[in-house]
């Protein structure tokens, strides 16, 4: 049996010298693909445009009886205007709206900075407060009236599920923004 020494002794051939070659190549591809990856990792700020929008479904009860359970009841974000509500010179038609965040649901890694830049379309007034994923008040609730654009910026620190709610309209109009975690 060769020794160590007696084997580096000997001249390189071809085949030693295109492997020396090839594990240089993988060792430096690992080394950018590390250096990349340590790049996609640092944490950023993702800017979010939302709209506050108002879904809305009309038909007749000759198409379509009404609903057996009022939606109102099931969120203050759903609006039901029955027959004869709806529209008085045709007492047939029934109304349902919903009041959302659109979309209203983002992923973002655990660490980065969300900046949610939402417009309000619909609905004169809507009172909106974030939630960290712990329950607790992240961003404290603040009036949002239509044609304006609200800006809400919080770093997710927590893995989990950060909300905007809006009181006025929940539990239906909320946004999720959920961390992943790193
Ligand atoms: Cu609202």
């Amino acid at each position: 049996m060769r020794s160590y020494s007696t084997l580096w002794r000997k001249p390189m051939r071809r085949q030693d010298l295109d492997r020396t070659v090839l594990l240089g190549i993988l060792i430096l591809s690992g080394a950018l693909l590390a250096g990349d990856v340590e790049a996609q990792q640092a944490a950023t700020t993702h800017t979010i445009f939302m709209n506050v929008v108002e879904y809305k479904g009309t038909t007749t009860t000759e198409k379509l009886a009404p609903p057996s359970i009022n939606p109102a009841t099931l969120s203050k974000g759903y609006v039901y205007k029955g027959p004869g509500e709806a529209e008085k010179t045709a007492p047939q038609q029934w109304e349902i709206d919903s009041y959302a965040f659109a979309p209203g649901f983002v992923t973002v890694p655990q660490g980065d900075t969300v900046a949610v830049r939402v417009f309000v379309v619909n609905g004169d007034k809507h009172e909106v407060s974030v939630f960290a994923p712990d329950g607790q008040v992240a961003v404290p609730p603040a009036t949002w009236t239509r044609g304006g654009e609200y800006q809400v910026s919080l770093k997710a620190e927590k893995a989990g599920t950060y909300k905007l709610l809006c009181a006025i309209h929940g539990p239906s109009m909320t946004a999720s923004i959920l961390a992943m975690p790193r």
